[in-house]
């Protein structure tokens, strides 16, 4: 029996990028490095054994010195969304090394983002596939070859192209934390993340790619890849209903071994559940296979590292990315659901906290978004699997009231029927959606900040601002009933109705209309001349020609304007502000305070 199990490498990365075309190009690279191909294609992962993958590199290397003495690799392809990539398991990811990839012609983009993000918080070591270099303006291909034969091959310009290419990656990663580099340049991996250039379509760079998997492996997993001797863990990637099996689940066992008969223990709606493994299944090879229907064989045990497909009673209450614990005989079970409560009490909440409710397709994707908001200090009041139900809407109603910035429904490629938004909409809870997990955070506080400020303005629009007038020489127009006066604005903004006061604090009147030739006019501002009319003054004996006023600011607006919003306001308005709080305080010391 081996006793260390393949490193589980999973490779991720933005839609579209070509990993599954990567994957199947290394398959056939391998394959036709070896005559016999050895290649076991499972469920959601294929098996390289690993003399066939040394076979590979030996193209690169000569001879290829592999101290750790694992029985091969698996790989396991992940779609567009990396929350597939986000499988759990306790302290850490179930991926033991991972592949980016990054298209040569692309760059970082949102889900490579994500990738990212996701590697980091796992600690998960990985190399940068920059892929699609066949692409480059005036490239070469040759057919299989390694990197540094192949560049021997182009052009100048073609060299410089992706040099610059791999220099603005390497910009793009540091932002993100990481030194990185084209791998052959790199002295210590443990320090710089390795770029490798590769083509799906011509294979080249591909034997680097799997010396670097290989090296990998030797510089971190030595601990990691015993092979345990009792029951086995794994993690559930999807579940799937299939003809004549009921709801199966595609499922990557990432250690120990699990034979049919044995009982496995999963999370779903209603927290740890038991059930017996009655079959395991595997695809056939293509020439096997007889009907399009008869895809699977049987099999009696899979062992570490594998992909499989479960077939036993009650999956279908199973969660897509729910832990798997198998085990034989009895005294197992309680100490594992213990692990399995304890474990999904870390990301499925449901509080009676002031917080948001979160939705999410799988248990990797909800622990990583109720991590963003705690991160972001935001609480959570309830976080589940499945699509949001009418109990969601209620929850985030309730939250609402209290607090309208947290009474939302954050969703994760989960469903939302038109009953619930109708619903939703009538209670003003907002419904957040996005297929990036990180973009479903951001969009969440952009709108938030931008309620905000939005909520702000209009409360620093409806306050009286500060306002200096100076009454002209010969301009009065009429001295009473009402008074109209030639102004001139010397600083800030007056408005009708708004009330004006002398230097000595005392209120004069309010104005009434403001003419700017012959026009009513809304505001007068800095620098404008024009004719204010006011009610209650007579011109030369309660003002004078000449005399400066000022818009008696309300207290509270005042103690507003020099406070929270004083960023608000211009130079010259808060040199005003000054002159009009220290006019009011030499009346009342504590005015506006
Ligand atoms: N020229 C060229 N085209 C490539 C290469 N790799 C992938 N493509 C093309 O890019 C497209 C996407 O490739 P996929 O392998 O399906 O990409 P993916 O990352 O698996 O996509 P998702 O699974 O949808 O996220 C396909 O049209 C491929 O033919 C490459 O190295 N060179
Ligand atoms: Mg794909």
């Amino acid at each position: 029996m081996k006793s260390l199990r393949e490193p589980i490498v999973v490779v991720l990365g933005h839609v579209d990028h070509g990993k599954t075309s990567l994957l199947d190009k290394m398959r056939g690279t391998v394959v036709a490095a070896r005559e016999a191909g050895g290649i076991t294609q499972q469920i959601g992962a294929s098996l390289f054994p690993l003399d066939a993958v040394v076979d590979t590199c030996r193209a690169l290397l000569g001879e290829v010195k592999v101290e750790l003495k694992i029985p091969g690799i698996l790989f396991i392809d992940t779609p567009g969304h990396a929350a597939f990539a986000n499988m759990r398991k306790r302290g850490g990811s179930v991926a033991d090394l991972a592949i980016l990839v990054i298209d040569v012609t692309k760059g970082v983009q949102e889900q490579t983002i994500e990738s990212i993000r996701l590697l980091r918080s796992r600690k998960t070591p990985f190399v940068v596939a920059l892929s699609k270099i066949d692409l480059i303006p005036g490239w070469r291909p040759v057919e299989g070859a390694p990197i540094s034969k192949s560049l021997a091959n182009q052009s100048r310009a073609v060299i410089d192209e992706l040099d610059k290419r791999i220099y603005l990656l390497a910009g793009e990663l540091s932002q993100y934390g990481f030194q990185a580099d084209l791998y052959t340049r790199i002295k210590s991996f443990a320090k710089t993340l390795a770029i490798v250039p590769v083509s799906a379509k011509s294979g080249e760079g591909i034997p680097d790619l799997l010396m670097l998997i290989l090296g990998l492996a030797q510089i971190y997993l030595r601990d990691r890849l015993a092979l345990r001797e009792d029951g086995c863990e794994g993690v559930v990637l999807e579940i799937v209903e299939e003809e004549g099996m009921g709801v199966t689940v595609n499922a990557v066992i990432s250690n120990g071994v699990l034979r049919v008969g044995d009982r496995i223990a999963l999370l779903g709606k209603d927290g740890p559940f038991l059930a017996k493994v009655r079959a395991l299944m595997m695809p056939k090879p293509l020439d096997e296979m007889r009907d399009p229907r008869d895809r699977f064989k049987m099999i009696e045990e899979v062992v570490a590292s594998a992909g499989v497909k479960i077939v036993a009673e009650g999956l279908e209450k199973a969660f897509p990315g729910s832990p798997i614990y198998g085990f034989r005989g009895q005294e197992d079970a309680r100490e594992v659901f213990e692990r399995l409560t304890a474990e999904i009490g870390e990301f499925r909440l449901s509080t009676d906290k002031i917080g948001i409710v979160v939705k999410a397709d799988s248990l990797g994707a909800l622990e990583s978004l109720v991590a963003y908001l705690h991160e972001r200090g935001l609480s959570v009041r309830l976080a589940d699997i499945g699509e949001v139900s009418k109990r969601d809407v209620m929850e985030a109603s309730i939250v609402r009231e209290k607090d309208e910035f947290l009474g939302v429904i954050l969703a994760y490629n989960v469903d939302v029927s038109k009953n619930i938004e109708i619903e939703a909409a009538s209670r003003r809870v907002k419904i957040f959606r996005n297929p990036v997990l990180f973009r479903l955070i951001e969009e969440y506080v952009d709108w938030v900040e931008k309620t905000r400020s939005e909520r702000e303005r209009a409360e620093f629009e409806k306050l009286v601002k500060p306002g200096k007038i100076r009454l002209i020489e010969g301009m009065v127009f009429r001295r009473s009933n009402p008074a109209i006066v030639g102004v001139e604005v010397i600083g800030g903004v007056i408005t009708p109705r708004v009330s004006l006061m002398n230097e000595e604090g005392k209120i004069v009147g309010t104005i009434m209309q403001i003419q700017d030739m012959g026009k009513a006019v809304p505001a007068a501002t800095a620098g404008m001349k024009v004719a204010i009319s006011m009610k209650e003054p007579t011109i030369g004996r309660h003002i004078k020609e000449n005399e400066v006023l000022y818009v008696a600011i309300p207290e509270s607006d005042a103690r507003l304007l020099s406070s929270v919003f004083i960023n608000k306001l211009d130079e010259q308005s808060r040199k005003i502000l000054e002159e009009i709080l220290s006019i009011n305080r030499r009346i009342n010391p504590l005015w506006a305070r």
